[in-house]
């Protein structure tokens, strides 16, 4: 295994100067925090309640009172989850409402807060996540558990269903917000609560005892991070133990619904893990080689199982995350840099089965892939993750939220049509504009903590390197061989400007800066310093001393790209999309009028290609105009005649960022255009 480990620099150290993304995180700050906070305490008119502050109160009265409430009538939804009873349905008691999972949602929005605290002091921000730390507190149980859900529907039957409710998820997503809390305040008070509820997991699961692991993974990254940030080996054992137990016979998930049959009076199935591939569950983890089933955990599973190969040295599981990164990126992946082909089960499809308008594609998938990038750059620095992480931060992440961050999108196709999305059943997991909130608000808050936390994507160091991933703006301070530095990386990709240079300190050891393949990098200009310059997998690296006014500037260029799918992904074929830099572009009803499928792209005339920034929705976004064709449909058209050569009229096809879509109203969109050959 090669020894390039690297690890994040604490957000402090990494200060976004960048006016793109800075404007993303104060929008996170201003705008999308409160608001969440306003949608947590069901403060938001005409939208899905959340109940998760409901939830809290009502679990904090249980474990006052020492009893649990309610009676409970499940119903069924359409995305298969069990709600507690419809939302439309409940009363204002104190029984638990919504998803087994909603606790999660808070302690997302806690993490994010938290981020945005160490980035920025702000005592309002801060007083609001401590009232959110208080309520979390009061809800622990005194064995130190902690999920609403049992709580209040009756802890008898909590760890009873680790496939399906969520327990361990919803710790796993308490124990980033408690690390982040503590963090940004150096704080323990929600660390003691993680201690606590890990503590008491781990009386149950662990080597000698239980068998179990989580149906939605989260907990094993959760808690190898707890590991790193208290150095308490238990939580590195909890974690390995949850991994490992994962996918092995008798299956534990099978062993948990034959107690429940047993119960129920119905014969037990069989034990062999095969069945629980949805779950990643088929197979022991060391073993696995294609990504399979629900998007996002496999996504976290595969980060958490990143993280065990970078601090175990574990050479088979590295070599099993290698294979999950093919197959998902190979295999899998939207050029948006979605994962997630069908809505079924919110799951990945077969190889290359990429549908454009029916995809899932959830924006917490390529937040989950995201995080699995950064994993296996911080295994080894290699362009092509760094490049698939940028893709899916630009693209999909970031169109999951509008510009205002007032609403949100859950699946991201790369095709809709408003009309289509309002009749047809086969697309009725797509909203053609985006929500104000969900009852199943898992994304909202999972794009405000990887965004305000974007400085650990940025960078990553070693004892005596700094690696630069992400071309984007900022002041990064860190210590190389034991010195401190601070670097300023400017990076204006509009003027073709790219720069880095020592602001402070000396220190010697190397800079490595990735060059996108995006990027025509024709040479350096250096003042000062004269590192040794050497390129490895996609990155340049400078080595040498540095003290301050030491720069480096880049002589590039960036083109519009028009890129192709495998002619394997049938719904891609013999259709083309543009980028330009990190963006993928498509094109919308609100410049290209309706019906985009009659567009034709003219991929060979690419040299008249004109880019220049447009706003949209009070952002400047670049904008591109192709030359194209639109198919002239002549009004009396039958609907079968023999074929003739298709009519065309010459046109320009203008194409906005993925990201910023869906700004200007409800309207057609497409990333896909057919594409005129010759
Ligand atoms: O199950 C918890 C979260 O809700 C998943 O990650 C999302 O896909 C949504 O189903
Ligand atoms: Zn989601």
């Amino acid at each position: 295994m090669q020894k390039k480990i690297s690890s994040p620099l604490p957000l402090q150290a990494v200060r976004v100067t960048d006016p793109f993304w800075s404007r993303e995180i104060h929008l996170i700050r201003d705008a999308v925090i409160p608001y969440q906070w306003d949608a947590l305490n069901d403060r938001i008119p005409d939208a899905e309640k959340s109940w998760w502050a409901h939830n809290m109160r009502a679990a904090a009265r249980a474990v006052n009172a020492k009893k649990a409430s309610g009676a409970y009538n499940p119903v069924q939804t359409n995305c298969g989850f069990t709600v507690y009873p419809p939302a439309s349905e409940a009363p204002r008691d104190d029984s638990f409402y919504g998803f087994v999972f909603q606790d999660s949602d808070g302690y997302k929005w806690l993490e994010a807060a938290a981020y945005q605290l160490s980035i920025h002091p702000d005592e309002k921000l801060k007083v609001q996540a401590q009232e959110a730390v208080n309520l979390i507190i009061a809800a622990q149980e005194e064995d130190g558990y902690l999920n609403t859900y049992y709580t209040v529907t009756g802890r008898e039957k909590a760890f009873s269903n680790l496939k399906d409710h969520h327990e361990l998820y919803c710790f796993g997503h308490l124990t980033e917000a408690a690390i982040a809390w503590r963090q940004a305040t150096g704080q323990d008070d929600l660390l003691n609560v993680v201690r606590r509820f890990a503590a008491c997991i781990g009386r149950k699961y662990g080597p000698g005892k239980e068998r179990g692991c989580p149906g939605h993974e989260i907990a094993e990254m959760a808690l190898l991070r707890l590991y790193e940030e208290t150095g308490e080996k238990e939580w590195l054992k909890l974690a390995r133990f949850f991994l490992d137990v994962r996918g092995t016979d008798p299956s534990t998930f099978a062993l948990e619904e034959n107690r429940r049959r047993e119960r129920e009076g119905q014969p037990p199935l069989p034990v062999t893990a095969e069945r629980y591939a949805y779950y990643q569950a088929h197979l022991p983890v060391r073993q696995m080689k294609e990504a399979v089933g629900h998007a996002v955990r496999q996504m976290y599973l595969a980060s958490g199982m990143a993280d065990e190969a970078r601090i175990m040295n574990d050479a088979d599981m590295l070599a099993a995350c290698e294979a999950l990164w093919r197959s998902t990126v190979h295999e899998k992946m939207y050029v948006t840099g979605g994962v997630g082909g069908t809505h079924v089960g919110e799951a990945f499809s077969r190889p290359y089965d990429l549908p454009a308008d029916t995809a899932y594609s959830e924006t917490c998938a390529a937040i989950g892939l995201a995080f699995f990038a950064r994993r296996m750059l911080q295994l080894q620095p290699k362009a092509e993750y760094a490049d698939v992480m940028e893709r899916a931060l630009y693209n999909t992440v970031l169109a999951g939220m509008a510009l205002d961050g007032k609403s949100f999108f859950y699946v991201n196709p790369l095709e809709v049509d408003p009309a289509a999305c309002e009749t047809d059943e086969r697309l009725r997991h797509v909203k053609p504009i985006r929500q104000k909130w969900f009852g199943c608000a898992c994304c909202p808050p999972n794009i405000a903590r990887i965004v305000s936390s974007l400085g650990q994507y940025i960078a990553t160091q070693s004892p005596d390197t700094l690696y630069i991933h992400l071309l984007i703006g900022s002041d990064i301070t860190v210590r190389l061989n034991g010195e401190e530095i601070t670097v300023r990386v400017e990076a204006d990709l509009k003027n073709a400007e790219l720069s880095l240079t020592v602001l402070s300190g000396h220190a010697h050891g190397t800079i490595t800066v990735r060059e996108p393949g995006w990027m025509t990098v024709s040479g350096y200009e250096l003042c000062q310093c004269r590192p040794h310059i050497t390129e490895e997998n996609g990155y340049a690296c400078f080595t040498g001393d540095w003290k301050p006014g030491d720069s480096i500037e880049w002589n590039f260029v960036i083109v519009p790209q028009v890129i192709a799918a495998s002619p394997l992904v049938k719904e891609a074929e013999g259709q083309v999309c543009y980028t330009w830099g990190p963006y993928v572009f498509c094109a919308e009803e609100a410049d290209n009028g309706k019906q985009l499928h009659l567009l034709r792209a003219c991929p060979e005339i690419l040299n008249t290609c004109d880019m220049e920034e447009q706003e949209i929705g009070g952002l400047r976004v670049p904008v591109l105009t192709v030359p194209g064709k639109r198919v002239i449909v002549r009004p009396d058209a039958p609907l079968y005649a023999p074929w003739a050569p298709t009519e065309t009229e010459d046109t320009r096809i203008t194409l906005i960022p993925y990201f910023a879509w869906n700004n200007r109203g409800m309207g057609e969109m497409r990333v896909w255009l057919p594409a005129e050959q010759g």
